[in-house]
């Protein structure tokens, strides 16, 4: 089992940001079904992989550019290329007894990457409800979580509070007034986009944030996250393949309709 390796091929592959959570925090804070006795026995240690800043894109970029096929084929091409990241370099853990999973939003089960990114040392809650990452601020996507049956050092906690001291432009940016007490609200938010395109390819509050600027993700990426159909135009153009040989449209996020599809939580 060689994981600096493995975190380092990642790492070329903008799955740049990394840490180690111990497994039995992680068992204090889920209900049964997402407990490591249900998903992996004898787990001890979890591994938990964010792409920070725009390396991921890039690398996304190129492999499409390269192979169109994995545009044409996939409904979530970005998702589909960390798995397929992932699995390359999976057999440098040797015969470690382990099992991957993903944040995507169309993932089998659900476990709460924030939570689980939090424990790895990946950074800590900001104001925004996102995890604010110490190199890349707000602009750091959560995408696979390997739970181990070895042991493997945890990572040091991250700075509890990374809002402290600042005086909130991403509250006064907000369009929406999604914010309650100082903290977002999902509610709010979702709210704002049933009702307004303000915010349909970006969010001013996040992009107000002057953690990390140097990290922001750039118009096509961003686009790509925000605003799925447009966002796969502009990816198709990019990577130079024709509407017509496109298997799939962009669709999502979405931002009504989550609670239906989604449960990260630990009952059902
Ligand atoms: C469903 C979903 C959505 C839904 C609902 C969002 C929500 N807040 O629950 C919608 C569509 C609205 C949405 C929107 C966005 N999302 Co979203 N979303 C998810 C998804 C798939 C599941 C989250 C979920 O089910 N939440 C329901 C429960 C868990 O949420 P909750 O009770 O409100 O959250 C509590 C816990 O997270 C808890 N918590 C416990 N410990 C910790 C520790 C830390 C550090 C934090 C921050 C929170 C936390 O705090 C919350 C409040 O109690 C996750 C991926 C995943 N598997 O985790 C991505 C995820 C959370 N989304 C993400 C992002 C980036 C976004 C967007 C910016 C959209 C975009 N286009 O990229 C927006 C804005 C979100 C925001 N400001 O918070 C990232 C967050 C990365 C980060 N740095 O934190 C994730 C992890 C996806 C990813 N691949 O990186 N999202
Ligand atoms: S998406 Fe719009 S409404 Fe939601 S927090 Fe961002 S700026 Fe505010
Ligand atoms: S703008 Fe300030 S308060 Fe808002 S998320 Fe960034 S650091 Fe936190």
């Amino acid at each position: 089992m060689d994981v600096p390796a493995l975190t380092r091929t990642l790492a070329a592959a903008g799955l740049n940001a990394a840490g180690v959570a111990d497994a039995a925090r992680w068992d204090t804070l889920v209900g049964p079904p997402r407990k490591t006795e249900a998903l992996l026995a004898g787990t001890q240690a979890i591994l938990v992989f964010g792409s920070g800043g725009g390396g991921l894109w890039e690398a996304l970029l190129a492999d499409l550019r390269r192979h169109p096929e994995h545009l044409a084929g996939e409904a979530h091409p970005l998702d589909a290329f960390v798995r397929r990241t992932v699995a390359a370099a999976d057999p440098l853990l040797g015969d470690v007894p382990r099992r991957w999973f993903f944040a995507a939003a169309d993932a089998e089960l659900h476990l709460d990457f924030r939570a689980l990114a939090d424990l790895a040392g990946l950074g800590g809650k900001s104001r925004m409800g996102l995890l604010l990452h110490p190199e890349f601020g707000l602009w750091l996507g959560l995408r696979a979580a390997c739970f181990l049956a070895a042991p493997v050092p945890f990572s040091p906690a991250a700075h509890a509070e990374p809002c402290a001291g600042c005086p909130a432009p991403c509250v006064a940016a907000c369009p929406g007034s999604a914010f309650v007490n100082g903290q977002w609200s999902v509610d709010r938010c979702s709210a704002f986009h049933a009702e307004s395109t303000a915010c349909e390819a970006s969010c001013s509050a996040r992009s107000a944030c002057p953690k990390a600027p140097e990290h922001r993700y750039g118009p096509d990426e961003l686009q790509y996250h925000y605003d799925r159909k447009h966002g796969r135009e502009r990816l198709r153009a990019l990577v130079g393949l024709a509407e017509a040989q496109d298997g799939f449209e962009g669709v999502g996020p979405h931002w009504n309709e989550w609670r239906r599809k989604v449960n990260v939580h630990g009952g059902a």
